[in-house]
């Protein structure tokens, strides 16, 4: 068997590698299988799926995304606070995942800035892997984001990926974060590649005879 080919076989068996989120496009119109949790003193007065352009001027068109109003439940300066938006996803030891995600934050129709439109953390198992941050946000000043981010896990287990979305702040009325487009792509190791490779060449040889 040619070498590119046994690369190609070896990725494909590689356990994990064709893995990615379960609707990370939020295309299925809800929200399952995410899980939304409240950050301590945090809230999301609105977790809903709607159609929404997620990067404003870019090349993306409208599309379903996740759209929530977050912040405190009790002001305290400075800390912020909201939800975490994440899903379980087996990942594989030594191997090295790249997770993708777009993010908005936008008023309805108030033209004053709000402070903090939104703090949009990529995490694996609370860990920040990269952080956007809308700053002062209004109807006619939305911000739009793109998050990636690089995890490499010491151990083979389920972990809990996606987006952690604060606000220092308690709720204005119709200040929104929005997610879309969360995705995942994993680069095998070289010496894994070889082992797995290896044995494919092992057992093509075997089959022959
Ligand atoms: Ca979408």
């Amino acid at each position: 068997m040619r070498p590119k080919l046994l690369i190609g076989i070896a990725a494909l068996l590689l356990p994990g590698a064709g893995l990615s989120f379960v609707n990370g496009d939020f295309e299925t119109g809800n929200f399952a299988p995410w899980v939304i949790t409240n950050t301590a003193n945090g809230q999301t007065l609105a977790q809903e799926i709607v159609l929404f352009d997620i990067d404003g001027p870019g090349p993306l068109g409208a599309s379903l995304a996740a759209r929530f109003r977050v912040g405190q439940v009790t002001f305290q300066s400075g800390v912020p606070a909201g939800i975490e938006l994440t899903q379980s996803i087996a990942l594989n030891a030594g191997l090295e995942y790249t997770f993708d995600m777009d993010w908005a934050a936008i008023r309805e129709t108030t033209t004053t800035g709000n402070a903090q439109g939104g703090i949009f953390e990529l995490i694996v198992d609370g860990t920040v892997l990269a952080t956007g941050m809308a700053g002062s946000t209004s109807s006619t000043t939305p911000k739009y984001g793109h998050l990636t981010g690089v995890y490499t896990p010491a151990v083979s287990q389920n972990y809990n990926v996606g987006v952690r979305i604060t606000r220092p702040f308690t709720i204005p009325a119709d200040l929104y974060q929005l997610v879309d487009n969360f995705e995942m792509s994993v680069v095998p190791e070289p010496a894994t590649l070889l082992i797995v490779g290896a044995g494919i060449a092992f057992l093509a040889k075997r089959k022959r005879r």
